[in-house]
C-alpha cells in the first residue's frame, strides 16, 4: 500500500498541463469525493499498526502535492490566458461611439458666459417660482404700476403673490439682497411669459442678466461693456443705444448691434435696417439699490437683459423659435463638433 502513495506521489510530481479541463479531471481523479485520496484513507484502518506512521505521513504528503499541483497549474493556466488576451484582434479600429450634442441654447449660454468671465463676471442662480417682490416690487414696479404690462404674467397663486419669473431680473434682487458691492454677476436662467407663440416669441424662453455695482460706475462702463461682447460673440464692433424704458434703470436703453447687409438674409432679418436689436440694458435705478439698503450716493450701476434664443437665432441662423423645442434631430445633430 506505501508503494501505491509512492507511484502516485510520483505521478502527482510530474503531471503537467496546459489543458484547463485536463487539469480539473486530473483534481477529480485524487481530490474527488470518490477519488484517490478519500479512497486512501479509507484504507488507513487495514493498514497493519507498524507503518500506519509513515502510511499516514506519506499519504499527507501525497494531499499537499496535489493541493499544490493544482494550484500552482490553475495560475499558470490564468497567467497564459491573460497573455493571450480575449483572442481579439487588437489592431481592429475602434466601435464608432456615438457622439452627442450640445443644444444650441447651451452653447450660446456657455459662450455668452465665458465671455463675461473673461471680464470678472461670477454666475448667479434663482428660482424661476417667483414671489411679487422680487419679480416686480423690488425692481421699482409696484403693484398697479402700468410696467407691469410690458410682461404678461403667469400667476400661480394670488395672496401671497406667486408666478413663474418673467423675467431674469429677479435674480438681480436675489443677488443684492445677499451680496454688497462690488457686484459683478451674470444671471442666466429660464423665463415665462403668457405671449402669443410665434416665429420670434415664445411662452418660455431663456434670459441672461448682467448686473455691475460699485463706487463711479457709469454709462460709458455699460457702452464698453457691450461693445466687448458684440465684439467677441459676433465679431462684431459697431453697437447703438436707443432710448428705451424699464422701471428698474434709469436711463433705460435698447441695444442693437449693425449686423450689416451683406446677403439676402441680412436684409430679411434686420428688415433692410442693417441693426439688430440684442438686448435692454440701463443704469440700475437709485430706487432698486435703496430697496437693497444699497447707498445710492454712493454706488452706481448698470444692469442688462437678453434672450439667449434670439441670440441663438442669430449666430446659427436658426429660423423659428419653437425650433429649439422640438427635439428634432435634424436639428440637434448639426450641432456635433460646436462648442
Ligand atoms: C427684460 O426682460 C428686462 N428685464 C431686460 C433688462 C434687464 C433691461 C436689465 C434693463 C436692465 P425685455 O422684455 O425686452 O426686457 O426682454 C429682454 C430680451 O428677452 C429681449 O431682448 C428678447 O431677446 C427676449 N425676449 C423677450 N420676450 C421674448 C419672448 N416672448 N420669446 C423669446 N425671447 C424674448
Amino acid at each position: 500500500m506505501i508503494e501505491d502513495i509512492e507511484k502516485y506521489l510520483e505521478e502527482v510530481r510530474q503531471f503537467q498541463t496546459a489543458d484547463g479541463e485536463e487539469l480539473e479531471k486530473f483534481r477529480i481523479r485524487f481530490a474527488g469525493k470518490k477519488g484517490i485520496l478519500n479512497e486512501l484513507f479509507a484504507r488507513f484502518k487495514q493498514v497493519p499498526k507498524e507503518d500506519k506512521p509513515r502510511y499516514g505521513k506519506l499519504l499527507n504528503e501525497l494531499k499537499k502535492a496535489v493541493e499544490d499541483k493544482v494550484r500552482s497549474l490553475r495560475e499558470e493556466l490564468a497567467r497564459a490566458s491573460a497573455r493571450a488576451g480575449s483572442g481579439e484582434d487588437l489592431t481592429k479600429p475602434g466601435y464608432p461611439y456615438p457622439l452627442g450634442a450640445r443644444h444650441p441654447l447651451s452653447i450660446t449660454k456657455n459662450r455668452i458666459i465665458d465671455i463675461f468671465k473673461r471680464i470678472g463676471f461670477n454666475v448667479s442662480e434663482g428660482p424661476e417660482i417667483e414671489d411679487d417682490w422680487h419679480n416686480f416690487t423690488a425692481l421699482n414696479l409696484p403693484e398697479y404700476h402700468p410696467a407691469r404690462d410690458m410682461q404678461d404674467t403667469f400667476f400661480i397663486r394670488r395672496n401671497p403673490d406667486w408666478l413663474l419669473r418673467t423675467h431674469t431680473s429677479s435674480v438681480q434682487i436675489r443677488y443684492m439682497e445677499k451680496h454688497k458691492p462690488p457686484i459683478r454677476t451674470i444671471s442666466p436662467g429660464r423665463v415665462y411669459r403668457n405671449e402669443d407663440i410665434s416665429t420670434r416669441s415664445h411662452i418660455q424662453f431663456h434670459q441672461i442678466e448682467g448686473l455691475y455695482v460699485d463706487e463711479g460706475v457709469s454709462f460709458a462702463d455699460l457702452k464698453h461693456t457691450i461693445l466687448f461682447f458684440t465684439k467677441e460673440l459676433f465679431g462684431k464692433s459697431k453697437i447703438r443705444f436707443r432710448p428705451s424704458y424699464f422701471p428698474f434703470t434709469e436711463p433705460s436703453a435698447e441695444v442693437d448691434v449693425y449686423w450689416g447687409l451683406k446677403t439676402e438674409h441680412d436684409y430679411r432679418i434686420t428688415k433692410g435696417t442693417g441693426w439688430l436689436e440684442i438686448m435692454g440694458a440701463g443704469m440700475v435705478d437709485p430706487n432698486v439699490l435703496e430697496n437693497m439698503q444699497i447707498d445710492s450716493q454712493k454706488y452706481t450701476g448698470f444692469a442688462f437683459g437678453l434672450g439667449i434664443e434670439r441670440i441663438a437665432m442669430l449666430l446659427f441662423g436658426i429660423p423659428d423659435i419653437r425650433m429649439y423645442y422640438e427635439n428634432d434631430l435634424r436639428l440637434l445633430e448639426q450641432f456635433k463638433s460646436v462648442l
